[in-house]
């Protein structure tokens, strides 16, 4: 085969990977296969030093109900992956100590105004909370999504705020 039908049958391929799980995306067990993969491409960041070597860099003060975040400016673009959460989102222990509680996409919103939601994204079937307001200066109007993988939230995986996570 020549080099470019190589490359056709691979994106060929490549896509039926990426559209087949949208599609399925309701049934609870694909959610769950989901969050196991997102599992997996995180448990890394359990060590904070490696998710500092990863590009993760502190992102503002402790918020109540979430935690320390650390953003990727290098995933800040269009575009989401499960795989590659743009933040982590870290709880601070009684030793003073940090712990990965869980993770949060991150995308700009299109026209930046937080009165239209034409482009709102969906991850694992749920919609993105927002848009809404930069949380500091320079950053923009968007939508984000939070998954707590690591630690149990009683309001749910996909609530924006843990009621367990205390600054
Ligand atoms: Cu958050």
């Amino acid at each position: 085969m020549k080099r470019t039908a190589v490359l056709a049958a691979a994106l060929v391929a490549l896509l039926g990977v990426l559209v087949a799980p949208a599609q399925a995306v309701p049934a609870g067990a694909q959610v769950g296969m989901d969050l196991a993969r997102v599992r997996l491409a995180t448990v890394h960041f359990h060590n904070l030093q490696t998710a500092l070597d990863a590009g993760y860099v502190p992102a503002g003060d402790c918020v109540p109900g979430m935690g320390f975040h650390y953003f990727n400016p290098a995933l800040a673009g269009p575009g989401l992956d499960v795989e590659r959460p743009e933040l982590l989102v870290y709880a601070p222990t009684p030793s003073g100590r940090l712990r990965l509680v869980a993770v949060e996409w991150f995308q700009v919103d299109a026209d930046g105004r937080t009165d239209t939601d034409f482009d709102r994204p969906f991850l694992f079937g749920v919609g993105f909370d927002g848009p809404m307001e930069g949380h500091e200066p320079g950053m923009p109007v968007h939508y984000d999504l939070h998954a707590w993988v690591w630690e149990h939230n009683p309001d749910g995986m996909f609530a924006a705020f843990n009621p367990g996570i205390v600054c």
